[in-house]
């Protein structure tokens, strides 16, 4: 019996499979992460969160409500955080990274839907996800065909289901489209709340979400060190929990661990030898507690330095300018900083390459594995692009879901390419 058997009673969770979830969690978690050798002390705080994923920060955020905020959740990076943080909300990463309820998902929703969609809609309808359930407003967008029709299931179960018309081209038309669609998530979210989002407002909120964004950009770059001082499994974690942790203390507790990085590349202490081969994982994001490629992959002798994806690079690389000269400036330079990003689902979506090849650069990379959720048709199909783009550089393409079905053989391609990988350094 937990302490929080109450709280989660309340929010309609289904308690006898809820507690089986969080054991095998839990098991997972030492398997994969304290398992690890010479982690940064500042990891404490990141394993603390875990240990109560489900349990305080669901009890802080059922508090916050009932103070009057709201909660609002998102599925994706193109949401504006800043909008959510003005109007006094909560934002909530809802992506799931876990096999739950699949059976219950495909009654409806395709068998060939990528993981990600099948597990939120899993997680809702096995009754274990308290995240769903603190949300007062759930903001979907237009960016896959999966996550568009599977919004609009998600909505007559849910009923909250605010969808934002993204673009799929980053044209004139396509900008004022989207910049009419921040305006109307301003709209929802003062309706909601009851809060006039103003400048002054924003701004505060902009300077939040990019501190955010500059501790997540100062830990990415301690990574360029080698020996690289943190594990990519563990700065995978941090870049997860940043979806849905408090994001000034967040802030502060990455800083914190930053400083102790900085210490640990001055004196040369790392997690694995120096020069191991050091991987880019790019592609599809990684919901929590999907830590299976990484798992594999530095299990296998690998350093992973970097993640391009919306659980990474993607999510904190443009800061959104703090000076507004008025509502309309501030929404358009949100829209604007927002459009910036490089999500497959635009065409031509150019840039993405570009920012590949600067993180493979910078991070003084061996190798690049790009990862694509099983059935997830853009990451798959833009990898032949990367793959080009990159000519002779080691590369590794991986489609795969979140069953380790496939761990062994993935495994055996993994140390294959590490070899191939090593030989070419000689
Ligand atoms: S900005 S990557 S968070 S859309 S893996 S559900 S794309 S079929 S998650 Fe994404 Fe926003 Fe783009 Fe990032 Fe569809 Fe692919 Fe599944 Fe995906």
């Amino acid at each position: 019996m937990s302490n929080y058997d109450q709280m989660w009673k309340e929010l309609g969770l289904d308690l006898p499979n809820h507690e089986g979830l969080l054991k095998f969690l839990g098991e997972a978690y030492q398997g994969i992460y304290l398992t690890q050798k010479n982690r940064p002390a500042g990891m404490g705080y990141f394993d603390f969160v875990i240990s109560e994923v489900h349990g305080l920060r669901i009890k802080e955020i059922v508090d916050a409500r009932k103070a009057g905020k709201k909660g609002i959740g998102t599925f994706c990076v193109y949401v504006p955080e800043e909008l959510v943080l003005a109007a006094n909300g909560i934002y909530i990463g809802l992506c799931a990274g876990a096999e739950v309820g699949t059976p219950q998902a495909e009654q409806y929703l395709p068998r060939n839907t990528c993981a990600l969609i099948k597990a939120f809609f899993g997680f809702k309808l096995a009754n274990l996800c308290p995240y769903g359930e603190v949300t007062d407003l759930i903001v979907g967008e237009t960016t896959c065909d999966g996550k568009k029709k599977a919004y609009e299931a998600f909505n007559d179960i849910t009923g909250k289901m605010h969808i934002m018309d993204l673009p799929n081209t980053k044209s004139a038309e396509g900008r004022k489209l989207w910049r009419a669609e921040v305006a109307r998530l301003k709209d929802k979210l003062e309706e909601l709340t009851g809060v006039k989002i103003t400048p002054e407002k924003l701004a505060e909120a902009t300077k939040i979400v990019n501190d955010k964004r500059r501790a997540l950009q100062r830990l990415a770059a301690l990574r360029a060190a080698d020996p690289t001082p943190i594990s990519g499994l563990d700065a995978l974690l941090i870049n997860q929990i940043a979806f849905y942790d408090d994001p000034i203390r967040f802030t502060d507790m990455l800083n914190k661990l930053c400083d102790e990085l900085d210490g640990r590349v001055k004196e040369k202490v790392g997690v694995v030898p120096a020069g191991a081969p050091r991987v880019l994982v790019s592609g599809s994001p990684m919901a929590i507690p999907n830590w299976k490629l990484h798992h594999l992959l530095e299990t296998s002798g690998a350093a992973v330095v970097g993640e391009e994806s919306c659980v990474g690079a993607r999510n904190y690389r443009a800061l959104t300018p703090e000076k507004f000269a008025g509502l309309d400036d501030a929404l358009d330079k949100i829209a604007e900083r927002y459009l910036t990003i490089d999500c497959a689902c635009f065409t031509p979506n150019d840039e993405r390459i570009e920012n590949i090849v600067k993180m493979r650069d910078e991070l003084k990379v061996d190798g690049i594995v790009h990862y694509a959720l099983q059935f997830c048709t853009l990451y798959t199909s833009e990898s032949f692009k990367v793959a080009k783009e990159l000519k002779e550089f080691p590369f590794l393409r991986v489609e795969t879901d979140y069953t380790m079905e496939d761990a062994g053989q993935l495994k055996t391609r993994i140390e294959a390419f590490l070899e191939m990988v090593r030989n070419r350094r000689k």
